[in-house]
């Protein structure tokens, strides 16, 4: 059932004992949204606990440093930034149509859960949960707004993706009346990097595959070589980002190796490709200009499947890599 933002308030104050479930591969706005309604619940006298089926990334330290972690029997179950069950990975089999509440922003949303949120309209996940704080009339601590402005800024590349709207801007402003350190937040998400990052991504632009014209680049993330440089998965975020730095680039693939036989791919794109669209076809889904898919097969059968879901659209000219 969905419902709105009153709703949403009236159900999380009429509930306790809640476990907020971020999605697989944490990025900035699932940890930002979970961890924002964690502190605003605990503000109103609730009990709550974040939980991940992976680890969350040292670099969103300072987000956790008022959590406490209490052990208790779980009574709702709220989803934050999870359009399928499928990205609570390994919890999927224990809360797979347990679902509560689901708070989200993605037009994939599947409506999984017994009452849903969903604005698609906003660009971050975390723009929800704070008219969900305003409606539960917590007040915005400094750590609230670092949670919310983490989630706003990393899905929002720092306000550059068309996602970003006049109220993103809005809710913003409201937040910078707020003291916190928001220059710190955007060096550590936008500019920090490892060493080895900064080479993987050198390689990758090495052997990075141009389609359709250069209107579609390609790079394949393999498992050796982030052995080799000592990298994990928590070490490509953004990493999508270099497929669609080229000019003419209309949609980026990043394909990341997971098993034999399994990849996991991320597309963007740049103008009016609904990539999201593509994403589904393979059971995956996201965003209008940022999604993603799991596809299983040989690297190079993978890299034929998506390329042909992309020929429809892409293939004015040669199909063929150059
Ligand atoms: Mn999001």
């Amino acid at each position: 059932m969905k419902i709105d933002i009153e709703k949403t308030a009236e159900f999380l104050k009429a509930n306790d004992f809640f476990y907020i479930i971020a999605h697989t591969s944490p990025d900035g706005d699932t940890i930002g949204s979970s961890f924002a309604l964690y502190y605003a619940l605990k503000q109103f006298g609730k009990t709550s606990k974040v939980i991940c089926a992976d680890e969350f990334d040292v670099k969103y330290d300072y987000l956790f440093r008022e959590y406490k972690i209490e052990k208790f029997e779980p009574k709702t179950i709220v989803t934050c930034d999870i359009a399928d069950e499928n990205l609570l990975g390994d919890l999927q089999q224990q809360y797979e149509g347990r679902v509560d509440l689901c708070i989200d922003h993605h037009v994939s949303n599947k409506g999984y859960a017994k009452n849903s949120f969903v604005d698609h309209t906003a660009a971050a996940n975390c723009e929800n949960v704070y008219r969900i704080i305003k409606a539960l009339g917590v007040e915005i601590s400094p750590l609230i707004a670092e949670c919310l402005y983490t989630g706003i800024v990393t899905d929002t590349g720092c306000f550059r993706f068309s996602n970003t709207t006049a109220n993103t801007h809005a809710i913003v402003a409201e937040l910078l009346k707020i003291d916190f350190p928001h220059y710190e937040i955007n060096r550590q998400m936008f500019e920090i990097k490892k060493m080895e990052r900064l080479r993987l991504e050198t390689m990758l632009v090495t052997e990075m595959e141009s389609y359709f014209n250069h209107r579609c680049h390609l790079v394949v993330v393999r498992k050796k070589l982030m052995q080799e440089l000592g990298l994990s998965d928590s070490d490509l975020e953004g990493v999508t980002a270099i497929t669609t730095q080229i000019g003419s680039s209309l949609v980026g693939i990043t394909i990341k190796e997971k098993d034999t036989d399994k990849y996991k791919l991320s597309l963007r794109s740049t103008g009016n490709v609904n990539v999201s669209e593509i994403c589904q076809k393979f059971g995956g889904g996201g965003h209008f200009n940022a999604a993603g898919c799991t596809i299983k097969g040989t690297e190079k059968e993978v890299k034929e499947k998506i390329i042909h879901a992309l020929s429809d659209i892409l293939s004015w000219g040669s199909v063929n890599a150059e």
